[in-house]
């Protein structure tokens, strides 16, 4: 038995259900069987989640016949029946991805019977050799892979692949997992050494080969992803109207200084690259990718890390081109970002990348839905400068940018993105090594696992987080002999204190990064942080012109934002000057920010459409409180857009343009904030 296969059955026999399982790296994963979330932010957002968008997402694609187009293919009349975009398969896959991590939850699901379902309807839609796309290669279709740029054959079987290693993860290898297993031979066959020498436009084959090789211990799933990372930036795929990096293809992954391009496929294409490092042992591609990071979150991220402000192709721009209002922050992107820190947490232990991944959680991820789970952002703007019109209920949606959340879209990848997401979140939370367990992300759950040796340990973690910044964790069982517990100081602590308790009641001030408590545990024994949520302003580097003169609120891990359904009268957010030399307020409900107006919300109201000049001398204030500081409520921005229609700004004006950046520079070293 090869190494390989030893590390599968190391693996195995602690945890099966888990959406990343690598061979080696700082950290162990833990899986849905180890780590359930029981209340709380993440507990609320997957149960809507689980009864509400995986139901949605399979009516909306039996009703827009992506689901058909399965049927259509077996029957003959594909060529004429066909619906949807080339890629519509890959959310038949995201979805059964989702249910299938939501499946291994919940051994008395109703979701195996979904999963088998749509497994019957895509079967008999896949080739003898293994082929399996209903957009091409049938009678009156374009022949397979005759156009790598834009066909998405490649990315629509990595969503396949996924899919079916998370069946086998959580319910056991079954249909779905042979379909994937033979579509996946069927690449390596194509483009294996002395195949076609291609690559897809769309990255996201190359996690899912890597993922299946560490299912199956098949050393030639590794080979090809690590074919596809090598292949790509050799320009074999056509020039376009965005240049090669749009897929990039312009530069290898290992001379790129920066994720460029595309924000999706250049995230998806990095989290491959770092499998395939890993796997590897290829240390010079994981430095190569870990400094893409770097520069991305340093100049190329939204306060909410949200990547990508280009609409027109859907790409990054160039550093510190970061408008808020346009903000493209496609939710894909940040859910792509989390799948790439978290593959670099695992890699190297660094909070860093648990940061991020928490920002990206809290403000892309969670924004993307509705409160029903049946509506999703495409796009998250910072900045919303027009009422949304309410979106078709019963169409899909023709853009990604709206001011409201819709049910379906034409293209419609970030609603399953979400879903697939939600569904695996718990596996997120926390990890182990030789010597204990880490805590990264707060919630309240249930982490049992056995350390080296077989020690089985037990923690219960309670907390109002990120409403209230108080952890406890608490020992449920643990071996006779010392072992660490350790818990993620986050990064925007950096402008306060966290502390930390110990069992013995000893209190000690914590810096951001990891804090560790090491002894001989007993059952009951209890660890508390306490993390300073209070709300801070938050300044930009000057170098992101477009919010120059602005400053942001951030409480916890959340960003705040001016939403006009809170302001008074009918004012729209693009009225508001805030002053930043009164500090934001928890408002007195608890539910919202409130920060102090510079005195002249009125003096914009009335802003016309029909203006021809975009400047006009400032008129007096007409509305103020008698002091002259009306205060407004900020809400979390993940919440935006819940009341209906509204404008809405996280970057707010102030009198004194250059004093926020001046003053939050050195006080909020915050390793995920741009320009640090
Ligand atoms: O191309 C497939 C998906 O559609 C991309 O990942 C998204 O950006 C959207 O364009
Ligand atoms: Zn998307």
């Amino acid at each position: 038995m090869n190494r390989r296969h030893e590390l599968v059955r190391e693996n195995t026999a602690r945890s099966v259900v888990l959406p990343v399982a690598p061979t080696r790296g700082r950290l162990r994963p833990l899986g849905l069987d180890e780590v359930r979330i029981t209340g709380g932010f993440w507990a609320r957002r997957r149960h809507i989640n689980a009864t509400a968008t995986l139901d949605h997402c399979r009516d909306w694609m039996e009703r827009v016949g992506w689901i058909g187009n399965f049927r259509a293919a077996v029957e003959g009349r594909i060529h004429r029946d066909r619906r949807g975009r080339e890629f519509a398969d890959s959310d038949v896959y995201k979805l059964l991805e989702a249910m299938a991590w939501e499946a291994g939850h919940d051994a008395g699901t109703s979701l195996d019977a979904e999963i088998g379902a749509l497994t019957d309807a895509i079967a008999p839609a896949q080739e003898p050799d293994g082929y399996l796309n209903t957009a091409f290669g049938r009678p009156g279709q374009q022949p397979r892979y005759s156009d790598l740029e834009w066909g998405h054959e490649l990315y629509c079987y990595g969503h396949l692949i996924q899919a079916g290693v998370a069946q086998t993860r959580a319910r056991g290898e079954g249909e779905l997992a042979k379909i994937a297993r033979r579509a996946a031979d069927h690449v390596c066959a194509t483009f294996g050494r002395g195949g076609i020498e291609g690559v897809c436009g769309h990255p996201q084959i190359e996690t899912a080969l890597v993922e299946l090789a560490r299912l199956t211990g098949e050393q030639r799933y590794l080979d090809q992803a690590a074919l596809f990372v090598d292949r790509r930036g050799h320009r074999t795929l056509a020039d376009t109207e965005f240049g090669r990096a749009y897929y990039q293809d312009d530069v290898t992954v290992r001379q790129a200084p920066v994720l460029r391009g595309h924000a999706v496929r250049a995230l998806y294409l990095a989290a491959g690259a770092v499998d395939v490092a890993v796997e590897t042992g290829d240390d010079a591609l994981l430095a190569a990718v870990v400094r893409q990071w770097e520069a991305t979150v340093a100049r190329r991220t939204y306060l909410t890390g949200g990547m990508g402000s280009h609409h027109r192709d859907e790409s990054f721009g160039d550093d510190f081109a970061l408008p808020p209002d346009r903000a493209y922050a496609e939710t894909c992107a940040g859910v792509a970002s989390v799948m790439l820190s978290w593959r670099l947490l695992l890699a190297t232990g660094e909070p860093r990348f648990a940061d991020l991944a928490e920002r990206t959680l809290f403000n892309v991820v969670a924004a993307s839905p509705s409160e029903d789970g049946r509506a999703f952002f495409y796009a998250n703007t910072l900045h919303r400068r027009r009422r949304g019109t309410v979106p078709p209920a019963e169409a899909e949606s023709p853009r990604a940018e709206s001011g409201l959340r819709a049910p379906w879209f034409a293209v419609s990848c970030c609603p399953t993105n979400v879903a697939r997401t939600l569904a695996q979140l718990p596996a997120y939370l926390a990890t182990a090594d030789d010597h204990g367990v880490q805590v990264h992300q707060y919630a309240d759950a249930e982490i049992a696992t056995s350390l080296a040796g077989g020690h089985g340990v037990a923690l219960r973690v309670r907390t109002d987080y990120p409403s209230g910044g108080n952890v406890t964790v608490r020992i449920g069982r643990s071996p006779d002999r010392p072992w660490t517990v350790s818990l993620r100081v986050p990064a925007w602590t950096a402008s306060a204190t966290a502390w930390l308790v110990d069992p013995d009641g000893i209190r000690r001030a914590v810096a951001p990064g990891t804090a560790e408590v090491t002894r001989l545990f007993r059952p009951g024994d209890e660890i508390r942080l306490e993390l300073p949520v209070a709300p801070r302003w938050i300044g930009a580097d000057p170098r992101i012109d477009a919010v120059r003169g602005t400053v942001a609120v951030q409480r916890g891990p959340l960003v705040y934002c001016a939403e006009s359904v809170d302001l008074p009268g009918a004012h729209e957010t693009d009225a508001i000057r805030v002053d930043p030399s009164t500090e934001p307020a928890d408002g007195p409900d608890g539910t919202g920010v409130t920060v102090v107006v510079a005195g002249e919300l009125a003096a914009h109201a009335g802003l016309r459409d029909d203006a021809v000049w975009p400047y006009e001398p400032l008129g007096p204030p007409v509305a103020s409180s008698a002091d002259g500081r009306t205060g407004i409520v900020l809400v979390p921005y993940h919440s935006w857009a819940n009341r209906g229609p509204s404008t809405m700004r996280v970057w707010l004006p102030t009198t004194e343009p250059d004093q926020p950046a001046e003053r939050s520079r050195p006080t909020e070293p915050d390793s995920t904030a741009p320009g640090t």
